[in-house]
């Protein structure tokens, strides 16, 4: 299998996690795609992932899955052993709901924020940006982070009260918005801790020494 990546980018920075957390490093092959060059834009790209945007997943018979959360479900039920997507259809339920709200409130946020009110990946990437756009989705992440430090002041996980791809999903736009100096509220006390926390994890701690 091979990924197509940039090791420091917020959502691959997700699969590398869902990777390391299932001991799936060793069977992926990764290929680096240059998004400060704008090569996720180039049409033979394009052809593996029609959003143009990484990561993307190529199995060995030659199909494509991009979309992080499609790639983490594909991985985690490799072994049969689900540890990350849920087991019953209650876990699956909440985590896919979590999931989603993180990538809604959070780090989609984040990210329409890097690319619509920041220089994001450049002006020869960036045709076209709407900062007033970009600022109110700054907003929205922020006041997303605010419900998620509720969520974690009465759960110690983002979903279902165990580690899940939601949890991961939330790394994510937690590295997102410190790339873009987006510091989390300091209100968000439960938030922090719960970070903190994460970092503990082998898994995270190895794709924070990457981004370091
Ligand atoms: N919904 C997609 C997913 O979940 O995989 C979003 C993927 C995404 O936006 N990836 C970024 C990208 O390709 C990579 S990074 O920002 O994390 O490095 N961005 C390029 C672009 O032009 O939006």
């Amino acid at each position: 299998m091979k990924i197509y990546d940039w090791p420091t980018g917020p959502y691959p920075a997700r699969v590398r996690i869902a990777l390391a957390e299932k001991n799936l490093e060793t069977a992926i092959q990764f290929e680096k795609v240059d998004l400060w060059k704008g090569e996720h834009r180039a049409s033979s790209f394009l052809r593996k992932n029609y959003s143009g945007t990484l990561p993307v997943l190529e199995l060995d018979d030659g199909t494509f899955i991009a979309e992080c959360t499609a790639i983490t479900e594909y991985l985690d039920n490799l072994d049969g052993n689900p540890i990350l997507t849920g087991r019953t259809a209650r876990e699956k339920g909440e985590i896919h709901m979590m999931n989603k709200r993180v990538e809604l409130e959070v780090l989609d946020a984040v990210s329409v924020y890097f690319h619509h009110a920041t220089p994001g990946l450049g002006p020869d990437v960036e045709l076209y940006q709407n900062r007033e756009w970009g600022l109110r989705q700054r907003d929205k992440a922020l006041r997303g982070m605010h419900y998620f430090d509720s969520v974690l002041k009465e759960h110690a996980f983002v979903a279902d009260d165990e580690f899940s791809m939601a949890d991961i999903a939330l790394v994510g736009g937690m590295i997102f918005a410190s790339l873009v100096d987006l510091a989390v509220p300091e209100t968000c006390t439960a938030l922090l801790a719960w970070y903190e926390r994460m970092k503990d994890r082998p898994s995270v701690a190895k794709q924070l020494a990457i981004q370091a």
